[in-house]
């Protein structure tokens, strides 16, 4: 089973991005994201076995963060995975502490996780398209909000000729910031 965490949109903002990648002009190679598969990937697990789904369930119960808003306002082009991505160029600061927190919490299983030793850094995005060989030309893009109020553990099945994401489990974030 290949796993990741993610902020799931629910059906407005879901919406909002398809709006966002149907106004792009991209080459007949480009393979767009399909709205049911939009998602914004908080930490990229990969292959885990069912007693270690337990475990990140458990990591993400764990979590104490406060939903925010955030504001996806650019579009990207990432050469090095072929894909145009919608940005947020200021991930809110909620957003960033539910990024830590998660991976602060998932070190001690890096081992039997078989987690990367890379740690890149947020890049709060959402991916539109992929498989796109030649740079596009991006225009400006007219930002909208994602109201995150929950995130999930979403499994990820890339066996077929589409990938297939399922959500496993949902998480709320809180109301207010956490007390120290
Ligand atoms: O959120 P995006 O679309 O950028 O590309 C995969 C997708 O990213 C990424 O995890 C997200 C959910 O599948 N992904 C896939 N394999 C990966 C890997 N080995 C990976 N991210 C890091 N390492």
């Amino acid at each position: 089973m290949r796993l990741f965490f993610a902020l799931w949109p629910d059906a407005l903002t879901r919406a909002r991005i398809a709006n966002a990648g149907e106004v792009l002009r991209l080459d007949s190679g480009a393979r767009p994201v399909q709205p049911q598969n939009y998602h914004l990937t908080l930490a990229f697990i990969g292959e885990v076995t069912k007693s270690q789904v337990a475990v990140l369930q458990q990591i993400g119960r764990a979590q104490r963060a406060p939903g925010c808003t955030i504001d996806i306002d650019a579009y990207e082009y990432w050469e090095e995975s072929q894909v145009v991505v919608a940005v947020a160029r200021e991930p809110p600061p909620a957003l960033t502490l539910l990024w830590l927190q998660l991976r602060e919490n998932l070190l001690p299983h890096r081992a039997a996780l078989n987690l990367s030793r890379r740690q890149p850094p947020l890049r709060a995005h959402v991916t539109l398209a992929r498989k796109v060989v030649q740079a596009p030309v991006l225009q400006a893009m007219s930002p909208f909000c994602w109201n995150a109020r929950s995130f999930s553990l979403v499994l990820s099945d890339t066996s077929g000729a589409h990938s297939v994401y399922t959500v496993v489990e949902t998480w709320p974030l809180l109301d207010e910031w956490p007390k120290p």
